[in-house]
């Protein structure tokens, strides 16, 4: 075989691995030129034809145009493939998705914990024949002291310092919502059940159990004979609901407050445990309500004669029961705008 011919064999082969290992545009241009160029393989071949014989330029000239052709044909048809390939992988681009993208959510507002809470206790309150009432946070020194029976010098006072409105005699934010039973009482005569939840004031240090700032709830029945059995028996009532435990019980160990008297404080069996843990400090029993009966002298101050009817009333820091209820370990997170806390609710 003559050796141009054999020189065409090798390029053929030569082409065909290029070809294949070409992935880019230039890349493919680069073998291109190598081949079919001006100074590329086969322009010298052509160059070697020169020197043949006529015959042998008879034989081999075909053989080279051909290969040329060919080369060139499937030059333009991998660069088409590559197009292809190009705009296939664009396209592909465009439709992945990062599946560990962030995706913002709109914020959305809930009720916050207090006004949950609140209809949560008002519900159970209504259910046992109570009606809502409510009442200023700014109050008067005789609705939350005086007509409570703390006079001014009463050392009950102490433990009730709050934020008095200096332009305004007698005014300041209410320690308690004990006023509500001055006020509903004066509006309306026995028979009378009442709930009332609000927010108090207290000059007081905050930790994580103690606010400056923080809710109660008032709940007061008055008729004729009223007595301590119905008391316990709506306390007991309330707190087996609010838990939603049948067997809470409940124990009474005596408690002064100037507005009862008897005066007690409740405490429930631990919601949480039977034997004792950490809520209840192993001693299976929380301290919950302050209660009493009535004092004669404040059913005086409100006009209704303590001859004829007698009440109960409790109070309870509505704060304190949402913890011990949803496991929540600071007061404080109530009122920090927390989304993450609030969120929860
Ligand atoms: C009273 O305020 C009485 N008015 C309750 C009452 C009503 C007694 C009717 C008798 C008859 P006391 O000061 O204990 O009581 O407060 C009641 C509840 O408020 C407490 O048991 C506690 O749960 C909550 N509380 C008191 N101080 C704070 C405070 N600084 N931060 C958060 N909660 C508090």
């Amino acid at each position: 075989m003559n050796s141009l011919q054999e020189q065409i064999r090798t390029l053929k082969t030569q082409f065909d691995h290029d070809l294949n290992a070409a992935t880019s545009a230039q890349e493919l241009e680069a073998v291109r030129v190598a081949f079919l160029g001006r100074s590329g393989h086969m322009t010298h071949c052509m160059t070697q034809l020169k020197t043949l014989s006529l015959e042998e330029k008879q034989a081999i000239g075909p053989l080279i145009n051909e290969l040329k052709s060919m080369m060139a044909e499937q030059c333009d048809q991998k660069k088409a493939a590559l197009i292809l390939a190009l705009a296939e992988q664009a396209n592909l681009k465009k439709k992945q998705f990062d599946v560990t993208a962030y995706l913002p959510q709109p914020y959305r507002g809930t009720k916050h914990i207090y006004s949950t809470f609140i209809e949560q206790i008002e519900t159970i309150f209504i259910s046992m024949g109570y009606t809502i009432a409510d009442g200023p946070e700014l109050e008067t020194d005789y609705n939350n002291f005086e007509a409570l029976n703390i006079p001014a010098d009463h050392p009950a006072r102490d433990m009730h310092d709050t934020f008095w409105i200096s332009d305004v005699p007698n005014m300041l934010l209410r320690t308690h919502t004990s006023p509500i039973q001055i006020r509903s009482m004066k509006a309306q005569q026995p028979p009378l059940a009442v709930a009332a939840p609000g927010r108090v004031y207290r000059n007081e240090s905050v930790d994580a159990s103690h606010g400056f700032l923080f809710a109660q709830i008032e709940c007061m029945f008055v008729d004729k004979n009223v007595s301590m059995a119905h008391l316990l028996a709506t306390a007991k009532t309330f707190l087996q609901q609010l838990f939603e435990k049948k067997d809470l019980e409940i124990r009474v160990r005596p408690g002064y407050f100037p507005f009862v008297e008897p005066g007690v404080e409740i405490d429930a069996t631990c919601p949480f445990c039977t034997t004792g843990c950490s809520t209840c400090k192993k001693t299976r029993w929380i301290e919950l309500l302050g209660a009493g009966l009535i004092h004669p002298n404040v059913l005086k101050a409100c006009s209704i004669d303590p001859n004829i009817y007698s009440g109960f009333a409790f109070g309870m820091g509505l704060e304190r029961l949402a913890m011990l209820k949803y496991g929540i370990n600071d007061i404080r997170l109530f009122h920090s705008s927390s989304i993450h806390f609030l969120n929860q609710f």
